[in-house]
Order: structure tokens, then sequence, then C-alpha cells
């Protein structure tokens, strides 16, 4: 039976994790909506167990986060993660805004960055692991700002968490979205990396303010990171070389899913899932092994760094 280790909030752990977080074990949050809606079903549950594993062979206790039933659940039990995983789920993408109203309302959602980020820090939890961040649209032709900031990035400004991630995706604009996190002095870290990643590319072009080269130095500029500031941290892993995407059909396929975003009238919370599933449907199947090795290779670094901190 899940325990609610904090009775004024509405929160509620698995007793692993309730004990890891206890005696300041490693444990590594994990997002539900990159399961729900960003990767088909069927083989969304397998890389869920595939991150838990992960995680766990690292030494640390994996926490996948979903808001079930107006309970945001940290830590899934096997019949809740098939839930998340199910085709007929149909679970809201549950950004940091949509938490009040889907506790109160009795919904269930998949968490995005910006919620995981949020309810697993309210449980004591200090690293998180994703495939990539929200950040900055492209303004819609005809205009010349975009109000399309994904909540993340304001999420990050006031939330004590390290968000290990491949960068963010190649459909956002890389350049905006890095000087909104410098606005927000976030510090972002390349992991063995100068230049910061764009999801399915190792590279954005954009260089990244700080390396890092193994799970202890980035434990170490976490630590002294809280000295001065309480807000989040991003550490940048680029995807694993053997499943980069061929860089030509990367920005075909990119273009051809804007086009077709802008065709369907897709907005908001939509547009992130529609190209995925463009990508994973137009690349045979690269896409989606890309997707998957990146978040697999985020999910064991998060776990070493978590080991790290816990020493
Ligand atoms: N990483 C993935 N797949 C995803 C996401 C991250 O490998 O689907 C999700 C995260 O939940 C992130 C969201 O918060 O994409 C960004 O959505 P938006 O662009 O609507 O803010
Ligand atoms: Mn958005």
């Amino acid at each position: 039976m899940p325990v609610n280790t904090q009775p004024d909030t509405p929160l509620s752990l698995s007793p692993e994790v309730a004990d890891a977080v206890a005696t300041h074990a490693p444990v590594v949050a994990l997002e539900s909506t990159l399961l729900s809606h960003g990767l088909p079903p069927g083989r969304n549950l397998e890389v869920a167990h595939r991150l838990e594993g992960v995680v766990r062979d690292a030494g640390a206790v994996p926490a996948t986060i979903a808001v079930l039933d107006g309970i945001p659940r940290i830590g899934l039990t096997e019949v809740e993660l098939e839930r998340v995983c199910a085709a007929d789920s149909e679970l809201d993408k549950l950004s940091l805004r949509d938490l009040g109203p889907s506790v109160a309302l009795g919904r269930s959602g998949a968490t995005t960055v910006a919620s995981t980020a949020t309810l697993a820090a309210a449980a004591g939890i200090s690293v998180f692991a994703t495939g990539g961040l929200g950040g900055v649209h492209h303004p819609t032709p005809g205009t010349s700002v975009t109000w399309d900031v994904s909540a993340d990035l304001g999420t990050l400004a006031n939330t004590a968490i390290l968000v290990v991630c491949s960068g963010m995706k190649s459909i956002l604009d890389i350049a905006a979205t890095l000087e909104v996190l410098e606005t927000h002095s976030v510090p972002v870290l390349g992991y063995r990396t100068d230049d910061f990643p764009a999801f399915y590319l190792r590279s954005s072009g954009h260089p990244v303010p700080h390396r890092v080269d193994d799970p202890a130095q980035a434990a170490a500029v976490l630590a002294a990171h809280r000295r001065f500031s309480t807000s989040g941290m991003v550490l940048a892993n680029p995807v694993p070389v053997e499943h980069e995407l061929d860089r030509e059909m990367h920005d075909r396929l990119l273009a051809e899913g804007l086009e077709l975003v802008r065709d369907r009238g897709i907005t908001g919370a939509d547009v992130t899932p529609m190209l995925l599933e463009h990508f994973h449907t137009a690349s045979g199947g690269a896409s989606l092994d890309a997707n998957e090795a990146l978040v697999l290779s985020n999910a064991g670094l998060a776990a070493r760094v978590a080991a790290e901190l816990a020493r």
C-alpha cells in the first residue's frame, strides 16, 4: 500500500521511495509524459521497465511520477505503470499549472518536466532524468515573438532539482531557450561535451557555459550551486553516438513535422507529441531507438550523480 508521508500535502510516496528519501539513499525521479505522450503503447512500457532497471543497476531507487485519480504518486506499482502506458489510458498531459485542478477534481494524468520536477522536489528528491527539456518555440510565420515558452523553464528557475536530459528538441529555438535559462540563473552543464545537445542530435552548435566529465564533478557543482541558489540545474548528456539520427533525415522530418503541425492547426501542449509521433513513424523507427537510447543513458547518469550526492 502506498503511504502518504506528508499528511499536509496530497503526495503519496511508494514505501520504497519513502524509505530511500528518509534514509538519504540515492533516488532518481522519472517523468511519465515521455511514456504516455512521447512513445507508442507497448514500446513505452518496455522503456518504463528498462528505465527503472538502469536506475537500480546504478544503485539508486527509481521514482516514476504521475497523478492517478487525483493523487500525485511518487514511485509507481507495476499496475500503475501499466495504466500510464496503456493505449486506452487517455491520460492528460499535466504541466505544473494543471496539478491543482487535477488533484482537486480527481483527474489522472502524466507529468511533464515542470510538474515532475515540482513533485519530486516536494517529495525530497533532488535528481531527475528525462529525454528533452521543453523550451522557447519559434514564432509562427507573420509574428515576431512567441508566447509559447515551456513552463519547464520557469519551473527550473525556482525548483531545487537537477534535470539530466539530452538538451532540448531541435524543434525549439535553442539560442532563445539558453538565454531564458541564463536569465533565471539556471546553471547548464555539458556532460563530456562543450556543445549543447539537441535531443536526436549530439550537437546544437551552441556552446555550453560549463563542462563536467564525471558524475562526481556534476555532484560537486550541484552541491556548490546550492550554497548560492535554490534554482534548478541542467546536466546535458548527448544521445549515445551510435543512436544519433542522420542530420539530413532529421532536418527533413523536422520540416515535414512543422508543416503538419501548421496544416492541422495543432497548438499548445499537443505540438510536442505530434512532432515526436511524426518522427517515429517517418523515420522507420530510428527516432524511437534514439529516444529510448538517450533516456536510458540519462537515467543511468542521473543514478550515478545521485549516488555521488548520497556519499
Ligand atoms: N522527453 C522525451 N519525450 C517527451 C518529453 C521529454 O523524450 O515527450 C516531454 C516532457 O514531459 C517535457 C515536454 O516537459 O515533452 C515538453 O512539452 P512542451 O513542449 O509542451 O512544454
Ligand atoms: Mn508550449
